[in-house]
């Protein structure tokens, strides 16, 4: 099967999985239950979902990724929606469709991602009542926790707002932090959890590392799309770090070095990825399509 074909029914399957997950309707708070829903469905690239099932794959494990799946897109969407709000980026579109607050108003979008990130935890927390393993259960829950709040998503947001509030100029240290934090923490736990499972916790390290990689190189072409892609292309509003005089890595490096640069470190994290041992065709085919996977995302148009 070609890679498209491959990643489309992946997408597809990360899809299924996600709604499966999603709460039930009620009837007094139906309307953030609405907005949830409306935020998680409105599409996305569903990368971190993908990333997850594949690697759990590598490994094998008894424990189901699925809550974890869900639960990680539920994090990525609130994360969205806050960031969307007036008293952060402000913006008015994302994932080509009005953004949740637009939609349904600041307080319900404020809502909306409380909820989301609430049902995550309540989702896993539901899962791992029946987990057999778990200690492996709560230890993949526990890192992504972790990757998502003050010492990795959360921290990385709070120096990004701070500065453009006070109008600090971060230096390449900072910018690192934030990007390691904002971006690289979601993605190091999809990449790790699945190892976490089946408590092969070398393997985690080594997707650390390439999870950091692959974080770096990632903010680094949203920058670049930011600078050189359409709000049509991207369903959401380009030139908005020019527009907010916002430094970024790209600012510091120069177009042509960060685009050398993102090459650099995905391929850094597709070597990584390699050097992971695995045995049997199905693990091998799952690690082969997660290194192509990451190829891909080099020069992603959106
Ligand atoms: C509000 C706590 C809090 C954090 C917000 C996610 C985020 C931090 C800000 C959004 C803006 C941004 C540039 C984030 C960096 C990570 C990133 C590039 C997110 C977009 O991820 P994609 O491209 O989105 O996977 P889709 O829509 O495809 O799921």
């Amino acid at each position: 099967m070609c890679f498209q074909n491959e990643l489309d029914k992946r997408v597809e399957k990360a899809e299924k999985i996600i709604s499966g997950y999603l709460p039930a309707k009620a009837v007094h708070q139906h309307t953030v239950i609405d907005a949830m829903e409306y935020s998680v469905l409105a599409g996305g690239k569903r990368l971190r979902p993908v990333i997850m099932q594949a690697v759990w794959e590598m490994f094998g494990s008894k424990e189901d990724i699925a809550p974890f799946m869900a639960a990680m897109e539920m994090i990525h969407t609130y994360s969205l929606v806050h960031d969307d709000l007036p008293e952060m980026d402000n913006d008015e579109l994302r994932r080509g469709k009005p953004t949740t607050h637009v939609q349904y108003g600041q307080a319900m979008a404020v809502l909306a991602g409380d909820g989301l990130l609430n049902y995550a935890y309540e989702t896993m927390l539901k899962a791992a009542q029946k987990a057999e393993d778990k200690s492996a259960f709560i230890r993949a829950m526990s890192l992504l926790a972790e990757k998502a709040g003050i010492y990795g998503m959360v921290g990385g947001q709070c120096l990004d707002v701070e500065a453009e509030e006070k109008g600090i100029e971060l230096s390449e240290e900072q910018i690192r932090f934030v990007y390691e934090n904002k971006t690289a923490a979601l993605l190091q736990a999809s990449l790790m959890c699945g190892a976490y499972l089946a408590k092969d916790e070398d393997a985690a390290a080594v997707l650390e590392k390439a999870g950091y990689d692959l974080g770096i190189a990632f903010q680094l072409q949203d920058d670049i799309l930011d600078i050189e892609s359409t709000t049509q292309e991207l369903g959401k509003p380009v030139g908005s770090d020019e527009r907010n005089g916002k430094k970024t890595y790209v600012s510091f490096l120069g177009i042509d070095t960060a685009k050398k640069e993102q090459e650099r470190l995905s391929g850094e994290a597709v070597e990584l990825i390699g050097s992971i041992a695995v045995s049997g065709a199905e693990r091998e085919n799952a690690k082969r399509f997660l290194m192509e996977l990451i190829r891909s995302l080099t020069g992603r148009k959106k």
